[in-house]
């Protein structure tokens, strides 16, 4: 017993020391390090963490004792956050290539096949030429040509039908603004598109929602690899998701491949197959440097399929349950829009630049609910600093965006949603009400899908409410504003009645 309690406490000195002297390690002589959450040995900052916020609240809560940007131990990574502008502009812009690398973690790993894609995969040559390569793909099929405004609007254009069908009752519309957004995703990278009730989109659903609940959340195990040896309900998910994802994929590559006619190329992954052919038949060397495999091409795919659904499908929900909670702003953008485009026609991607309102909600929505509130973790590729301080190599670092975008420095009562802060004293759209508004990020990491999510959201929403009225239900709760932190700030599931406007009881509203 008496040797047992002499080993305990001859442990706790010892993490006692090792932690006072990691403390000063970043604290002493002239280099300055950012103010440091307390850590001890393995465990690091954890138990300061634990706490019950999800985390772009609690990074922002810690502020007020640590200042804007502060450091922590994450298991025996060294973490820094980032809650300010000028800082996260330092980082994404300024010295963006320095801080371009990523973290490996178990669960993304899991997901990309150790990091062969776009989103996840460290900086490096191949990282830089299949960025892009899918940045001019996605340019071809992108933003600018026809053929993307025709495919959204086909598709606002069957939501609006089965929104129709539906009147009046009360329903969950998430799953409906999934698989609009899903087609117009599966347009640009298959070609093709999914009905109501189709059983791969139902099991495309599934595992979407099994990755999202699982990966890159800074769970135990990403902080902790080793804790993989344990059995882990999370990661069984993600593994038997991302089988099923890959299976879908794997169908498809062998789909084009089997189709693929260099003179014709259809979509995306046609495109990305005759990149991959083109590098491959011409002899120099770029192909072997860069290394570009079938499975870099799948894993992309999976990144544009899984961004361009999860993200762009989450703003949509996010902006209907603010319509629903500000009534007054869904009847101006429909005032609005009554006036300017009527309802002879149906609205297009070229009355963006006359419907300020419409746009100035959008705007809102992006900055009141960020969809990744965290971005993606960035990661300094050598010894680099953020304004005064000394920021080590291999340090990673969280750009708070949340913080950002509540910053009550940058924004009058950043909690109150008033898409009239994006407008001037005359309606007319301000593009830039304050630098600290980054909802797609900045710099070399920057969202690839802006352009189109910014077509997405704007179409679906126009057509939506040219026709529609929203409302909660009768006796169901407003929905809920808080979300569900993951990889992406879900909306919980809410219900919605939606009541064809009098003006369109004779018309076809599909037209
Ligand atoms: C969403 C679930 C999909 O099944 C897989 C997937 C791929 C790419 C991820 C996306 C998920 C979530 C949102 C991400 C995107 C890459 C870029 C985007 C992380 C996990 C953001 C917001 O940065």
């Amino acid at each position: 017993m008496i040797v047992w309690l002499g080993g305990a406490l001859l442990l706790a000195i010892g993490l006692l020391l090792i932690s006072i002297w990691r403390r000063g390690l970043r604290s002493h002589g002239c280099a300055k390090y950012p103010k440091s959450l307390p850590s001890l040995p393995v465990i690091g900052s954890l138990l300061h963490l634990g706490n019950h916020l999800p985390p772009h609240i609690l990074f922002s809560n810690l502020q007020k004792k640590y200042g804007s940007l502060y450091s922590f131990m994450m298991g025996s990574h060294y973490v820094v956050v980032v809650n300010n502008h000028e800082d996260a502009r330092e980082v994404l812009l300024k010295k963006g290539k320095t801080f371009a690398g990523r973290p490996r973690t178990v669960t993304t790993d899991i997901l990309t096949r150790d990091a062969k894609d776009i989103a996840f995969a460290d900086y490096s040559p191949t990282w830089k030429f299949h960025r892009k390569m899918v940045h001019s793909a996605l340019c071809m099929f992108g933003e600018g040509t026809p053929a993307i405004e025709q495919i959204i609007s086909r598709e606002a254009a069957s939501l609006c039908q089965t929104l129709n069908t539906l009147q009046a009752d009360p329903f969950n519309m998430a799953p409906e603004l999934t698989r609009a957004v899903t087609n117009v995703v599966c347009s640009l990278c298959f070609n093709t598109r999914y009905s109501r009730g189709d059983e791969e989109f139902e099991s495309m659903l599934n595992y979407s929602q099994g990755i999202v609940d699982t990966v890159a959340k800074d769970s135990l195990v990403d902080i902790f690899p080793w804790l993989q040896i344990f059995p882990n309900k999370d990661l069984d998910l993600l593994r038997k998701s991302v089988i099923i994802r890959d299976q879908l994929l794997q169908k498809k590559l062998k789909e084009h491949e089997a189709n693929f006619c260099s003179e014709t190329i259809n979509d995306l992954l046609d495109a990305l197959l005759k990149a991959k052919l083109s590098m491959e038949n011409n002899n120099s060397n770029i192909s072997h440097d860069v290394g570009l495999t079938e499975d870099h091409i799948l894993m992309t795919v999976g990144d544009i399929f899984g961004a361009g659904v999860e993200t762009t499908s989450t703003v949509l929900k996010w902006a209907l349950v603010y319509l629903l909670h500000y009534p007054e702003v869904q009847k101006k953008i429909q005032e609005e829009m009554d006036v300017k485009v009527g309802f002879g026609r149906h609205p297009m991607l070229s009355d963006r630049k006359i419907l300020h309102y419409l746009e100035a909600t959008i705007a809102e929505v992006l900055r009141i609910r960020p969809v990744s509130p965290l971005l993606i973790p960035h990661v300094a590729m050598k010894d680099t600093s953020i304004g005064e301080y000394i920021i080590p190599k291999e340090a990673r670092v969280v750009i708070n965006l949340w913080s950002l975008h509540h910053d009550d420095k940058e924004w009058v009562h950043p909690e109150d949603f008033n898409p009239e802060r994006f407008l001037d004293e005359n309606g007319q759209r301000v593009y830039s009400p304050s630098q600290s508004y980054l909802p797609f990020g900045a710099g070399i990491r920057v969202c690839l899908g802006e352009a189109l999510a910014k077509m997405e959201i704007f179409l679906f929403l126009s057509w939506i409410l040219q026709r529609f009225i929203l409302e909660v239900p009768d006796g169901d709760p407003l929905p809920d504003l808080e979300g569900k932190f993951g990889v992406v700030l879900q909306v919980k599931p809410f219900k919605v009645t939606a009541k064809l406007r009098d003006v369109w009881k004779n018309i076809d509203i599909a037209t």
